[in-house]
């Protein structure tokens, strides 16, 4: 689909079969419930049954104590705390087992442990707590006003922190022509990859370390939190992860029960397992999403933006996560609710509200699923405060190509594109003029037929100052690979990022493919396990494909100029005069595989120049892209529904996916990311949803409540790639692994609204499920 003719070889561009694949498909990938070790013994966790309590007591289960773990039995083990450098944060910790106060349903309050899951179970259940209830805190609205019963008592008010955004914004508002209020709200979510979290921890004698198989995204992240909370030197810990089955942020974070199963290893010299199960994952994982939005835009009589004035609350659950923060969500909701567009005054309060709710960990698309949805419905009711067509007066509030680059309103620098272009080609592609003439026919089953549109921008591959500027100075922006040629002519490629089921293990072997002209299959990729791979920070917001990969181009770059080198002596001919094609290397008249580079050094070291460069045939490089703001991907999405007015049912009759997401990698594995990442964003637009009732009782305990899309919810996706590079990442990359997750709230419910604005009804709040649609319309009909 992209114009450019398929280039040739496994490198960049090509549309490669995954490596990770063939042993998914065929059931042999091995996961933490798949791994087997002697004296293996399973956990299971007492829950905490109440959203908040005082715990006054707690027994073991009679005649198992010694199997039975309270927080007083776990000697030195440190509780969870994500430090923040924001002024004002507070700080929460996070306990392995609760103490003194049960904080949510589903907090982790004993471990027991047995040969089997089903035995520790029991256990769990045969243990007694004694609790004192006291009012949950449910609402962040409600939690915000002074009076409401409190999280942390000591804290005063349940505020983890709270900033604001100061600017001009009141001149506009006394001359604008056009005013628009809204409130939009969207939904608490759970993340569902489809393998949970899970670890196997165990003493390794011989190198005298606790070794952890966890299912992570992060493992050297983990490793220093683990290190810290466990009282270890880094170097006594090694997180070998095995394969990831989806992470999706879930699995950013460092969780409690990693903090229990690692120390119950450490302390007992013998192997322990947790593996959440589906009902853990619902009701006591951690969550995302759930954002509360207030906003006034000013607009003129064109419908052209010339304000934005915000306040964002985020109901960020108990604690604060690790590495994280509670903080990282609302202040990435402040700085990206401008969007894609050009103005220049804004203003925005944001608040992180603690409540009696689990922990809020990163999802796909952080904050931006929720921004872009208030954004991009704000956008639309100008449009029709204005009488216009919502996508014209979009494409004329967009930042346009030749303004590029730009710094926005909040100093974002979007590097490259041209948002305008993939917005005319989005409304090409669905056929604006056909929708509206089949709209003003009418359906003949009775249905209303709507269109919408959202386009976004997706900063990827952030750098230190960026997540500095979050409160969170430990998080580096950058990668290292190391990259080996081997004496049979093929290459291993090591990282500490990790493969989650997003295909890096097959992309990562595409850029030292392009570099060495070896095919991947000759390219073996070892990533994640901290005693194999140099230090990395993981696998999140989008940054694997520009900071990994642009390591690994970095080093096979090294890497080959110390192949050319001992291939000029081979071949008698100058180091500039060598070159690589088709996996051969050419030099002179001659050409050499390269295993008879691979052969000299390894194995006929005589045969090698005097004073070869003794650093050999491998090379490790960091990468980071050259300013820390990263790469901006951007997208346009566009739905056509049909609403039944008798039901408040929802079909998505059309979905079309302009991307640009600058150089692609594999542009299979980019459409599988913005296919799966549009399905997660349906989900969050029409059905996901995690309630509470008003003491705190999750009411989303199986899948039958809470509604996942399949894939006859889900409609054919139609994409079509723009591919601008981005000048500061190595080949033009940007990242692409969230962006198909932040657009469909906005796109779909924008199409809703257009299809029920004769009825008189707007919906502001997702999930827009049958009963709230249907809600509305009546509530309209009646009123
Ligand atoms: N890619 C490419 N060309 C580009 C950009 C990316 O071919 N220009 C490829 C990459 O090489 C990689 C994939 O697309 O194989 C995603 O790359 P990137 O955007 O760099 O994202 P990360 O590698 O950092 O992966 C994390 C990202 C995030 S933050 C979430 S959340 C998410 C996502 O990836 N979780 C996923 N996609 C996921 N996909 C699956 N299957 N499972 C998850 O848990
Ligand atoms: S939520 Mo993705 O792991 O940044």
């Amino acid at each position: 689909m992209s114009e450019k003719p398929e280039p040739s070889g496994t490198g960049i561009g090509v549309r490669v079969r995954r490596k990770e694949d063939r042993r998914h498909l065929q059931g042999r990938g091995r996961f933490v419930a798949d791994l087997a070790m002697p004296g293996l013994l399973e956990v299971a966790f007492l829950r905490s049954p109440v959203a908040h309590a005082r715990l006054t007591g707690w027994r073991k289960a009679p005649g198992a104590e010694a199997r039975c773990f309270f927080l007083e039995d776990l000697e030195g083990l440190q509780p969870i705390v994500a430090r923040s450098s924001l002024k004002g944060y507070k700080v929460s910790e996070w306990p392995a087992l609760a103490r003194d106060k049960l904080r949510y349903v589903g907090e982790c309050v004993a471990a027991c442990v047995a040969p089997t899951r089903a035995e520790a179970e029991d256990l769990a259940e045969a243990c007694g707590l004694d609790y004192e209830e006291l009012p949950a805190v449910i609402d962040p609205l409600a939690a915000r006003r002074a009076g409401s019963p409190l999280v942390h008592e000591s804290w005063g008010d349940n505020l983890f922190l709270e900033t604001f955004v100061d600017g001009d914004i009141d001149a506009i508002a006394r001359t604008a022509a056009v005013k628009v209020e809204r409130e939009y709200a969207t939904a608490r979510q759970c993340m569902h990859p489809m393998e949970g979290k899970g670890l196997l921890a165990w003493w390794d004698d011989r190198a005298d370390q606790l070794v952890v198989h966890t299912s992570t995204q992060v493992p050297h992240v983990i490793r220093t939190g683990l290190a810290e909370c466990l009282g270890l030197e880094q170097r006594r810990v090694r997180i070998a992860p095995p394969d990831v089955g989806g992470g999706f942020g879930y699995k950013c974070i460092l969780q409690p029960e990693e903090l229990v199963v690692a120390w119950l290893a450490m302390t007992y010299r013998r192997p322990f397992r947790w593996v959440e199960d589906r009902r853990e994952h619902l009701v006591a994982g951690a969550n995302a999403r759930e954002h509360h939005y207030k906003v006034t835009a000013y607009a003129d009589a064109r419908g052209r933006l010339l304000a934005l004035d915000a306040e964002v609350t985020v109901n960020v659950g108990a604690y604060s996560v690790y590495p994280f923060t509670a903080c990282l969500e609302a202040a990435q909701a402040g700085g990206n609710l401008p969007g894609p567009y050009d103005f220049r005054n804004y203003r925005c309060r944001t608040y992180s509200v603690a409540s009696n709710k689990p922990p809020f960990t990163p999802y796909r698309g952080v904050a931006r699923p929720g921004v872009c949805f208030a954004i991009e419905l704000t956008i639309d009711a100008i449009a029709r405060a204005v009488g216009r067509e919502p996508a014209e007066v979009r494409a004329e509030n967009l930042v346009p190509g030749s303004a590029m680059p730009y710094d926005n309103v909040t100093n974002k620098h979007y590097d490259s594109g041209d948002y305008p272009e993939s917005l005319r080609r989005a409304m090409a592609r669905i056929d604006l003029p056909a929708v509206r003439t089949r709209q003003a026919q009418g359906e003949p089953d009775g249905r209303l037929i709507g269109v919408g549109f959202s386009t976004f921008t997706e900063q990827s591959a952030h750098g230190t100052k960026v997540f500095a500027s979050w409160g969170i100075p430990m998080v580096p922006g950058y990668e290292q690979a190391t990259v080996r040629l081997t004496p049979e002519g093929g290459v291993e490629v090591r990282a500490g990022i990790h493969t989650i089921g997003q295909g890096l293990e097959t992309t990562l072997a595409q850029v030292a493919s392009e570099i060495l002209t070896i095919p991947v299959e000759r390219i073996g990729v070892v990533l994640g396990d901290t005693a194999e791979t140099p230090y990395s920070t993981g696998a999140y917001a989008s940054r694997g494909a520009v900071m990994a990969g642009g390591a690994v181009s970095r080093s096979a770059t090294a890497l080959a100029g110390q192949i050319k080198a001992i291939a000029a002596h081979l071949l008698q001919c100058e180091p500039a005069e060598v070159s690589f094609e088709g996996g051969r290397i050419r030099g002179g008249n001659a050409s050499l595989d390269f295993a008879d580079v691979g052969r000299a050094w390894y194995l006929n070291p005589e045969q090698l120049p005097d004073g070869v460069d003794a650093r050999g045939l491998e090379a490790t490089e960091g990468f980071k892209p050259k300013v820390d703001s990263g790469a901006f991907t951007y997208a346009t999405h566009a739905a056509v529904v049909a609403v039944d007015p008798e039901t408040g049912k929802v079909e998505i009759l059309d979905y079309v996916v302009i991307e640009d997401c600058g150089t692609m990698i594999n542009p299979m594995i980019v459409e599988g990311q913005a296919f799966g990442g549009s399905a997660q964003g349906i989900g969050t637009a029409l059905f996901e949803e995690s309630p509470y009732d008003a003491a705190g009782q999750p009411l989303h305990s199986t899948l039958a409540d809470y509604l996942l899309p399949g894939p006859s919810e889900l409609p054919s996706f139609r994409i079509e790639h723009m591919e601008t590079p981005s000048p500061y990442t190595a080949h033009g990359i940007k990242g692409v692994g969230e962006g198909g997750a932040i657009a469909p709230p906005g796109a779909i419910v924008n199409a809703i609204n257009d299809a029920v604005k004769g009825l008189g009804v707007e919906m502001t709040e997702i999930p827009v499920s049958p009963r709230r649609l249907l809600g509305k319309i009546l509530a309209a009909r009646s009123g």
